[in-house]
């Protein structure tokens, strides 16, 4: 069972995650990614879909043409644990 992180590690987000932004209400982060079209947007999705599953951990997500919303958070913590700071990270890397 994965563990919420603690104060230290959230210290860190807004360095290590600078786009994204906590949930208000929620313990989650988000980002919101914009892209040239539909087309680039789904592949942006399917390159971190794949991913996801190597990772075993999974985005909410929202879509609508070329921009997609991103929130993190481990359903099994109840809140954030470093498997969201980890996929976070390697989301940034596929989508700049
Ligand atoms: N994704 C997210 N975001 N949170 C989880 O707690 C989670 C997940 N748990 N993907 C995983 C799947 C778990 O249910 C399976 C069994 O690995």
């Amino acid at each position: 069972m994965p563990e919420t992180l603690d104060a230290a590690a959230r210290a860190e987000l807004p360095a290590l995650l600078p786009d994204w932004r906590m949930v208000e209400g929620r313990d989650a982060i988000f980002r919101s990614f914009r892209f040239a079209d539909f087309s680039a947007a789904w592949g942006f999705m399917s390159r971190v879909a794949l991913l996801a599953e190597t990772q075993g951990h999974h985005p909410e997500w929202f879509n609508v043409w070329n921009r997609v919303d991103i929130t993190l958070s481990t359903h099994d913590a109840g809140g954030l644990s470093d498997k969201d700071v980890a996929l976070a990270r390697a989301i940034d890397a596929i989508g700049g």
